[in-house]
């Protein structure tokens, strides 16, 4: 029996400890992968006045982008292909916490990469270790993975993709393994296993048989691994037709063991990178690739051959690499944390790449539209070359005796362009390599231990009236086996991060729960070896532990350098003892403009006294500067060294709802007597209660302003939005109706949409 589900409270922290309850009996909601929702052409989020042609079922919470938070009632238009987030913290209970930042800002398929290198490990094993650099595939992390999966899905409301490996001796215990926790994705690639583990070749075929007919019957989406020649070869973009053969290689295979095509997906990679031509390289390629493989699935992923620390070059690379996906339309888009050349996978990192992949493919929405491929020209002809290449790479093989013969040969990863040949490439002996010899024929009664399986199973003539033992069909009989190792375990990993954090105490992170680690930027006007010994040394002056210099950049050589540095902060902070800011309640946008509308505003703005100070008061009513005018304000500047009564004179002419003033000028108090003098000045007149009285300077504060008799003082910093959000405040509780809301006596109907459905919101929803 599934275990009853405990909801995700989105305003508290994924609690692991809670996760690993009842482990043994919970079981995946649904196996098989799944694709987004696709919305109609032309779908949108009202009151924004955006159509879209190309995005998907939007997630019920998410992290907006930081523009659409502010401007656009934050809407999060979701992109229609799947977007990918590479998780590999090495633990998977910080790995857990990472999905779930990633789902909320719109990642679907949680690529986990197991760092160990689970090939070289030739069974399954149980618990959850960590290894050099990682940790295995196991039972229990993929359980508790999916488990956490299944809640995060309910959160964002939107079904996540689960992915991980099939590689090495165990490919197909692992393909069940994956199908019986529900896993929806995998990497798997025969070929992958010859080259770059050297795993025996016969051996990898006949386990790809078995592991891709499992695979497949869970409804596994399977990636293949040819993008792994593109990230080893010297000379990446040259290896084109060559990654043609490998995708077909593996298509066909998998089409042949009975695989359907649209779960068959090809891990593709734009091959080159600036300062190239990168497009004028890579999109051909990409073309080349969607005519050859018509119905199979396209995962492009990024190229990270020639990704260095800079996460800004990174970034401007996977952009162009999303331009490649969009006109070649892609199915799954990877997101790579844009700074792998410094092998920081971190939280932030995992979420800025995701929000890329979001901002540029809902940036480039409909682009199919607006743009054409020119098959005649250029374009046409380069991808064609590319195609005739691989035709005679795949003829060479078979005149060369097949596959096998042609890895002996050294044909595989070659970084010359077919048919020129560099010499380079990785030969491997067909009777060598891990697991050589193993393969042996199946005996007349062998029967198969889950019925999906390859090729054929005989059932024993009498099964004693029990039902098949298939753990694919009969989960209970799925053994469970928790941690075994004492010290290395979960259990032990959660109470050490505990400790860590004695007292909840606050520590900065990048990886893993309170590992305290942080990054210091700098600017050093030194260059590049200065700048990073002074980089390291003030560091360690701040006390920072460990300091390392993860990225330098030269300005220019004499000027200065940019290093980012990072290290672990020796402390914590207790958030009990923080005292936290006053939040500045501004107004939406939407909320002061409808108020507008609905009651035109009129204001008379002046600098006071004998005060020549012009700019603040400017800025605070200028439509340029975000002011008052923005929002349909009338203002009636008066300008400077203007006296109170000619500003309280001139807004009982202008029937004004406010009168501003500015006052600068602060010696002997001078702006404190102004303001005093405006107050006294109304009451004396009768019109006190006529106007909203403000004051702004930067010595000036509320505080004072009230005290000196006015309504409102603003000081450094205000902007139009704040005394905006004041004056439609003040002016609707004066009247003592809502803001915005319908005025019984001046209520006149809004023209145009009313723009306050969804009204905005500052950040998370
Ligand atoms: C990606 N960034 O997104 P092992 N099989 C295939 C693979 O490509 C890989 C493995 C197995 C990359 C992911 C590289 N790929 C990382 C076809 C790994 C993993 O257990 O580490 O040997 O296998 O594709």
């Amino acid at each position: 029996m599934t275990p009853e589900r405990i909801a995700l409270d989105p305003d508290k922290p994924i609690d692991i400890a809670a996760l690993l309850v009842d482990l043994e009996t919970y079981r995946p909601r649904r196996k098989g992968w799944v694709w987004r929702d696709r919305l109609p052409s032309g779908a949108g989020f009202p009151p924004a006045p955006f159509g879209y042609h190309q995005i998907s079922r939007p997630l019920e919470r998410y992290v907006p982008l930081p523009a659409a938070a502010r401007h656009f009632w934050s809407i999060d238009p979701q992109p229609d292909l799947t977007v990918t987030t590479e998780i590999a913290s090495g633990r998977f209970e910080d790995d857990i916490r990472r999905m779930r930042m990633a789902a909320w800002h719109g990642a679907d398929h949680m690529m986990v990469i197991r760092t160990a290198g689970q090939s070289h490990y030739d069974g399954l094993i149980e618990g959850t270790p960590e290894g050099v650099g990682g940790v295995p595939i196991t039972r229990k992390q993929l359980r508790a993975t999916r488990k956490a999966l299944d809640l995060i899905e309910d959160e964002v409301g939107r079904p996540l993709n689960l992915h991980s490996y099939v590689s090495g001796l165990a490919g197909p215990e692992m393909a069940v393994l994956f199908v019986e926790e529900g896993v929806n994705g995998a990497h798997q690639d025969p070929q992958y296993n010859v080259l770059y583990r050297n795993v025996n070749m016969i051996r990898s075929f006949v386990d790809a048989a078995e592991a891709k007919t499992v695979l497949s019957s869970g409804g596994i989406a399977q990636i293949d691994g040819a993008h792994n020649a593109n990230a080893t070869a010297r000379e990446a973009w040259k290896v084109t037709p060559e990654l043609l053969v490998q995708h077909g290689i593996n298509c066909a295979y998998s089409e042949a063991v009975g695989y359907p095509r649209r779960l068959v997906c090809l891990s593709t990679v734009p091959p080159t990178a600036p300062p190239a031509p990168a497009l004028r390289l890579d999109l051909p390629y990409a073309v080349a690739l969607r005519d050859v493989f018509r119905g199979f699935g396209l995962r492009a992923q990024m190229n990270t051959r020639y990704i260095e620390s800079d996460p800004r070059e990174a970034t401007v690379t996977h952009v162009l690499n999303l331009l490649v996906s969009r006109l070649t339309s892609a199915d799954i888009q990877s997101t790579i944390t844009p700074d792998e050349g410094r092998n920081v996978p971190w939280h932030y990192n995992n979420i800025a790449a995701v929000e890329t992949a979001k901002q540029a493919l809902v940036g480039m929405d409909g682009l199919d539209r607006l743009v054409r491929l020119d098959r005649e020209g250029e374009l046409g002809k380069a991808a064609r070359e590319i195609k005739e290449r691989a035709v005679l790479f795949l003829e060479e093989i078979l005149a060369d005796g097949g596959y096998f013969k042609a890895v002996e040969a050294g044909m595989f990863i070659d970084s010359g362009y077919y048919p020129e040949r560099a010499g380079d490439g990785m030969a491997r002996r067909a009777d060598a390599g891990v697991g050589a010899g193993t393969v042996i024929p199946r005996a007349a009664d062998y029967w198969a231990p889950v019925c999906s399986h390859f090729g054929r199973s005989q059932a024993p003539a009498d099964l004693g009236g029990q039902p098949h033992a298939c753990t694919l069909c009969r989960p209970d009989l799925i053994p469970y086996v928790d941690e075994l190792d004492p010290e290395d375990n979960v259990h032990r990993r959660l109470e050490a991060a505990a400790e860590r954090r004695p007292d909840g105490l606050l520590r900065p992170e990048v990886q893993w729960a309170g590992d305290g680690v942080m990054t210091l930027t700098l600017f050093l006007p030194a260059g590049k070896d200065v700048a990073g010994a002074a980089a390291l040394e003030i560091a360690r002056r701040l006390g920072l532990e460990e300091p390392e210099v993860i990225h330098s950049h030269v300005a220019h050589p004499a000027e200065g350098t940019l290093v980012e540095v990072k290290g672990v902060l020796p402390f914590g902070i207790d958030p009990t003892t923080l005292v936290l800011p006053k939040k500045d309640e501004l107004l939406p946008d939407d909320i002061i403009r409808q108020d507008i509308i609905l009651r035109p505003m009129t204001v008379v703005a002046a600098t006071v006294g004998e005060d020549e100070h012009s700019v603040g008061m400017r800025e605070i009513i200028d439509i340029k500067h975000g002011g008052l005018e923005k929002w349909g304000v009338t203002c009636h500047y008066l300008g400077t060294s203007v006296p109170v009564e000619k500003a309280l004179d001139a807004a009982i002419e202008a029937d004004a709802d406010a009168i501003l003033i500015s006052t600068i000028i602060s010696h002997a108090d001078i702006h404190r007597k102004q303001m005093r003098k405006l107050a006294d000045l109304a009451v004396e007149k009768g019109v006190r209660k006529r106007f909203l009285l403000v004051v702004g300077g930067t010595q000036v504060t509320g505080a004072m302003a009230v005290e000196s008799g006015l309504d409102a003082g603003f000081g450094r910093g205000t902007k139009g939005q704040h005394v905006a959000s004041f004056l439609v405040r003040a002016r609707a509780a004066r009247a003592g109706r809502p803001i915005g809301g319908p005025d019984a006596s001046a209520g006149q109907p809004l023209s145009g949409a009313p723009r306050t459905a969804g009204s905005p919101k500052a950040d998370a929803r």
